[in-house]
């Protein structure tokens, strides 16, 4: 049954938005005609909205906001990112079941997409909220040859994907608050959990993890996040459909990440520092050894935070929440 209806969403997908003909669809999926007829209605009841017109067949005029591994495949034009994906409707976190796929040696570039998690991640086992048919909840999993110590910079290269992804599709102009958080009006759009495998210096494999909020209204949020989360639909009021962004922000990626393993950080962080809002401004870098107080100078080579104190020395910042 699945693979009937693979092959529909293909045939409507290659039509390109003009009719295709009861005929040609029984023939393309090879079933018939009264057969196609009914997973036009299969596909009415999951939420699509569909136009017959006698003699001319049907066509597809709205597609729900879903998202299944046909959904992100169909018009993905990467290479490797996304080429394998793992998609389940609900799991505890992503993370865990790309490390799981990690460990037994999965494909690079292979992704894990949930629509829903019900115990999602953020940093220091803090929770991520992450409610179904709302947002994009992936992990990625890479395995770059570089020294562990270089992995942060991971971080800074997905969130300029991640923020070119949304300028290319919506009116919006994000901006990055190192390291991890992608910002709209002051308030959190996209969190960021880079993880490792390693051993000694050698990365085995780095998973990325990418929590973005894509079409919750203000009522999805519960009210301790109501004034520091944000959406894309809260900041546009309209929907997005989560499979474009998604397929967006691997295309994104791909382009930045071999731009990363040939020319290094340098090109990178460069885009990076065009989108900082943290950047020559006073914050408060809270770490687990304590707050540190004064100007963001920049980062370094290595993506490490710098911060002049007071007494005019710099700390280096590895890992941190800020203020502005
Ligand atoms: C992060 O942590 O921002 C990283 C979030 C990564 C989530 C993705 S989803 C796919 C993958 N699977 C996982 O299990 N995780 C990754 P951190 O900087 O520690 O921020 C966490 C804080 O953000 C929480 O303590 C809340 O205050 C806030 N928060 C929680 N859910 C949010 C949401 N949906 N939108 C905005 N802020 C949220």
């Amino acid at each position: 049954q699945t693979g009937l209806r693979t092959k529909l969403l293909e045939a409507f997908s290659k039509a390109d938005g003009e009719f295709l003909s009861g005929q040609k669809i029984s023939e393309y999926i090879g079933c018939s005609r009264t057969a196609v007829w009914k997973h036009i209605e299969d596909l009415r009841k999951e939420g699509y909205e569909l136009e017959g017109v006698r003699r001319l067949g049907y066509r597809i005029t709205k597609k729900p906001d879903k998202i299944s591994s046909n959904e992100i495949q169909l018009g993905l034009k990467t290479n490797i990112m996304g080429r394998h994906i793992h998609f389940e409707q609900t799991v505890s976190s992503t993370q865990k079941i790309a490390q799981s796929l990690a460990n037994d040696g999965c494909p690079d570039g292979m992704i894990v997409v949930a629509d829903e998690q019900t115990d999602g991640r953020g940093r220091m086992a803090r929770a991520w909220y992450s409610p179904s048919g709302t947002g994009i909840w992936m992990s990625m999993i890479i395995r770059p040859n570089i020294p562990v110590n270089q992995t942060p910079q991971l971080t800074l290269l997905t969130a300029v994907a991640i923020v070119q992804a949304i300028e290319e599709l919506t009116p919006l102009r994000p901006t990055i608050k190192w390291p991890n958080d992608i910002m709209l009006n002051g308030k959190k759009i996209v969190g960021i959990l880079t993880e490792l495998q390693a051993e000694a210096d050698k990365v085995h494999s780095v998973i990325i993890g990418t929590g973005i909020n894509v079409n919750q209204t203000i009522e999805h949020f519960p009210e301790e996040l109501r004034n520091i989360a944000t959406s894309i639909k809260i900041e546009t009021g309209t929907n997005l459909e989560r499979a474009q962004l998604i397929q967006m922000i691997l295309l994104k990626f791909e382009g930045l990440y071999s731009l990363y393993l040939t020319k290094g950080f340098k090109p990178i962080k460069l885009l990076w520092e065009g989108y900082a809002i943290s950047l020559n401004k006073m914050i408060v870098a809270r770490t687990l050894r304590g707050s540190i107080e004064g100007k963001a100078i920049g980062i370094n080579d290595d993506g490490v935070l710098l911060i002049e104190t007071a007494d005019r020395s710099i700390e280096r910042i590895y890992s941190a929440d800020i203020e502005i």
